[in-house]
């Protein structure tokens, strides 16, 4: 039985999972420009390109067809998308499981709607890996990735939300704060997967802090953490080096935004995908 893998690349590159992932690109657009998300994208060069850019910049989903491709002709498919609230890449995923079972009437399709994005998505394909090395029956592995996805959470600290705002995709009250005086937003992803704003941080050092605080106030234990960053190493591993020593058992990994991740979390950004 042929087994795949599946996301769409606002999950960023994880390194945990040991089979192979068809990450589905997303695009980053500007007047000038279109950027795929695949793993070639120089997102610190799209980045620096885009500051110069005259007009508007936005991004765009995958489309059915793109999906589909990524399913592979495979017996079994299992995958995650961006948040619905925020995006229109699951129901294009769900519309291409529901048109792939018409031309494959055998294949069995999962497709996790993660409410979220980034290193949550990483969890949840972690989650597919690791069941695999189980068993391979469709619905003990369905029953159990949405019983661990209800144990899965993002929180993230953001120094500029231009992009969200711009994009509509948070209040721009809410942006008029950040990026002045140096604050930083923390939030989470909410219960309908949009971004919830927690509290507002001045600096980088109270920013992790908070981090950690927040990590805590979700009901992390000392589970998987996976961070990722937009060119932010430094606060990454001061964040994960604080998690280490709150919480000696504490897995955790480090991976940079790819274009997705990139261009909404903007320079500095961080996420945290960690379980509770
Ligand atoms: O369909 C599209 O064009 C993609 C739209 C994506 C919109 C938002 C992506 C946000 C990525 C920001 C920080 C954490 C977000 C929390 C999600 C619930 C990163």
């Amino acid at each position: 039985m042929k087994i795949q893998l599946v996301s769409d690349s606002s999950a960023n590159r994880g390194t945990r999972v040991k089979r192979d992932v068809a990450y589905v690109p997303l695009k980053i657009v500007s007047a000038e420009k279109e950027y795929v998300d695949d793993g070639s994208l120089d997102v610190t060069a799209m980045l620096a390109e885009l500051k110069t850019s005259s007009g508007k910049t936005g991004t765009a989903c995958p489309s059915v067809q793109e999906w589909m491709d990524a399913f592979d002709d495979a017996d079994m498919v299992l995958g995650t998308a961006i948040t619905s609230g925020l995006s229109g890449s699951y129901n294009s995923g769900v519309i291409a499981a529901e048109t792939y079972r018409e031309s494959h009437p055998n294949a069995k399709v999962c497709l996790i709607d993660s409410l979220s994005a980034g290193p949550e998505l990483q969890l949840i394909l972690e989650k597919f890996d690791e069941l695999l090395d189980k068993t391979e029956d469709f619905d003990t592995i369905t029953r159990e990735i949405r019983t661990y996805h209800q144990h899965t959470n993002l929180i993230f600290a953001l120094a500029s939300v231009n992009s969200l705002v711009k994009n509509g995709r948070l209040n721009p009250i809410l942006g008029k704060a950040i990026g002045l005086l140096g604050l930083r937003i923390i939030g989470k992803a909410s219960e309908e997967g949009t971004l919830q704003p927690l509290h507002k941080s001045r600096g980088e050092k109270k920013a992790i802090q908070q981090l950690v605080q927040s990590l805590s106030d979700e009901g992390y234990k000392g589970g998987k953490v996976r961070i990722s960053h937009t060119d932010n190493l430094p606060a990454a591993r001061d964040f994960a080096a604080q998690v280490k020593q709150k919480w000696p058992t504490a897995d955790i990994d480090i991976v940079p935004h790819t274009g997705l991740c990139g261009y909404y979390a903007e320079e500095g950004g961080l996420m945290i995908g960690f379980e509770s």
